[in-house]
């Protein structure tokens, strides 16, 4: 009998964003990762009579449904094991949070598989299943703070836990301005971004970037960890910017929303932003001015919806 499993999305602080390899999703650049509590995804696989996938009871067709087989069938490969199978999946990852559920759909399914066919696989193969379907769904096999290590091959890229359950006072609020699809998926727009005359230094810049992060986590420095995840946030988009040709992933209410967030800073209300590849802005910041922060969005924007999440623990099975 297979049980569900259940994986919690996760925010890179210093991020993922370009590959080397596409078809085995093997990054340019090593990644860090905040995993979080008020999101996750379960899955549940059976066996069937043929090939299915249903998200939140609705059953799914098209590329989405495609891109769960085509991994099912990579996996089964792999394992040399075979048949088809139902696939049931469950997002609470609310559109509201404008997080992407990529990370933890596929850290779901890898380890629903592996539970499904009672593989004798530990976490670290659990993470390099999960990259094969979605590169940030390596670090969310693990709780609290994770690393993915770029590795040179399919063998060694990999996440690993850095502190599971971390004592830090961090909080981060996803913030909704625009509840719009992206227009550029992730996996072009990290394509494009390589022809940016800045890429190179992008490249040079990750041992460093992730390094001071380490740092900042094992101070417990949350000034130094909330600004160098905004400066690779901004690294990142900037190479969006200056792509030949450019695009960017920022709406009007993006930049008014990193604006509040420098203001907010100036009158002594510690936050910052990260952004990933869309135009929501999500806050980094500590226990005691979720609230202000709340208030200050509300205020200055229409219909914002904000969610506040903690750190969320790695992959749980349930019965
Ligand atoms: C990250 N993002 O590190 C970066 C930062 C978005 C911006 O990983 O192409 O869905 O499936 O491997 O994992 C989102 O991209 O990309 C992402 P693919 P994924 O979280």
């Amino acid at each position: 009998m297979s049980r569900t499993a259940r994986a919690h999305t996760n925010i890179a602080l210093i991020k993922y964003w370009g590959k080397k390899d596409a078809k085995l999703r093997l990054p340019l650049m090593s990644s860090l990762s905040m995993t979080l509590d008020a999101f996750y995804s379960e899955t549940k696989l059976t066996d069937a009579s043929e090939m299915s996938f249903s998200l939140n009871g609705v059953k799914q067709e098209g590329p989405a449904a495609s891109r769960v087989f085509n991994y099912l069938k990579l996996m089964q490969e792999r394992f040399g094991v075979s048949g088809s199978l139902a696939v049931e999946s469950i997002n609470h990852v609310p559109t509201a949070a404008g997080l992407a559920s990529s990370s933890s759909a596929f850290a779901a399914l890898a380890a629903a598989f592996a539970d499904h066919y009672q593989l004798d696989v530990d976490r670290q193969e659990l993470s390099r299943m999960a990259r094969m379907g979605s590169g940030s769904a390596s670090r969310s096999i693990y709780g609290g703070f994770a690393v993915w290590q770029k590795g040179s091959s399919d063998a060694d890229s990999f996440a690993y836990p850095l502190v599971e359950s971390p004592k830090m006072d961090l909080k981060l609020l996803a913030v909704e301005l625009n509840d719009q699809p992206k227009k550029i998926s992730s996996t072009k727009g990290m394509e494009a971004s390589k022809t940016s005359p800045f890429y190179q230094t992008w490249l040079d810049r990750n041992d460093q970037e992730l390094a001071d992060m380490e740092d900042a986590i094992k101070t417990g420095d949350f000034t130094k960890l909330g600004s160098l995840a905004e400066l690779n946030a901004s690294e990142m988009h900037s190479l969006t910017l200056t792509a030949q040709p450019g695009f960017t992933y920022f709406e009007p209410d993006t930049i008014k929303a990193i604006k509040l967030v420098g203001n907010l800073r100036e009158k002594g209300v510690e936050c910052y932003y990260t952004i990933d590849a869309g135009p929501n802005v999500k806050i980094l910041c500590q226990s005691q001015n979720c609230k202000k922060i709340i208030n200050n969005f509300e205020t200055a924007f229409e219909r914002v919806k904000i969610i506040e999440a903690g750190f969320g623990p790695g992959i749980s099975y349930q019965d």
